[in-house]
């Protein structure tokens, strides 16, 4: 059995959960209090952080690194491209995932100019949003997984208005008609 070592307000965890709801993978979950964490995590990840994936003695930090995983070990649905050129344009996307977050924790941590430097990150995936379905391509996959948890939670929980950004909007709502991201819906609106 799959351990998820996981806290509902990580957008990082969720990113996990929503691959292991896509790929109907079977796991137990052990929640990890962000305020006061044990100090055991850190014998399964150096840096105290979650999500971490475990199985025996098999031991996974790094969200982006274990839905790679997770798609190498259950390859249905397939959650990147065939095409090795899109696989590879998909994998940038994640890589360069801190454009994002950047100014996202700025906003989160109520800095000036915070909302122009988000939007103008918003405006950027919605250009590419307007050329391609989704951030992975043609199809849903690891680079929408790697975005949408942090756009959820900026609209749901920050008030950020996605509707100036259509292309994106449309996408978020696309999105949401999957189980594995309604499922995190609710979990940002219990937060
Ligand atoms: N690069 C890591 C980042 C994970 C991360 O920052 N997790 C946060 C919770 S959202 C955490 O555990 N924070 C605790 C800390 O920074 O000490 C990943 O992608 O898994």
């Amino acid at each position: 059995m799959i351990t998820l070592y996981d806290a509902d307000r990580c957008p990082y965890c969720a990113r996990v959960r929503i691959v292991l709801a896509e790929k109907a993978v079977e796991y137990e979950t052990v929640v990890i209090d962000l305020d006061d964490r044990p100090a055991w995590i850190y014998e399964k990840n150096p840096t105290g952080r979650v999500p971490v994936l475990e199985e025996d003695t098999f031991v996974l930090p790094e969200s982006a690194v274990i839905d790679e995983y997770l798609n190498d070990r259950y390859p249905d649905p397939p959650l990147l491209p065939d095409d090795p050129g899109e696989r590879a344009l998909a994998r940038v996307l994640v890589f360069r995932f801190d454009d994002l977050s950047k100014p996202y924790y700025t906003l989160r941590r109520g800095e000036e100019g915070a909302v122009l430097k988000l939007d103008a990150q918003l405006a950027r995936l919605d250009e590419l949003l307007e050329r391609q379905a989704f951030l992975t391509g043609r199809d849903f996959g690891l680079a929408d997984i790697a975005y949408v948890p942090w756009i959820l939670r900026a609209r749901d929980r920050m008030e950020v208005e996605l509707d100036q950004f259509r292309s994106l909007a449309d996408w978020v709502d696309r999105l949401s008609e999957r189980p594995s991201i309604a499922a995190e819906i609710d979990v940002v609106a219990a937060l």
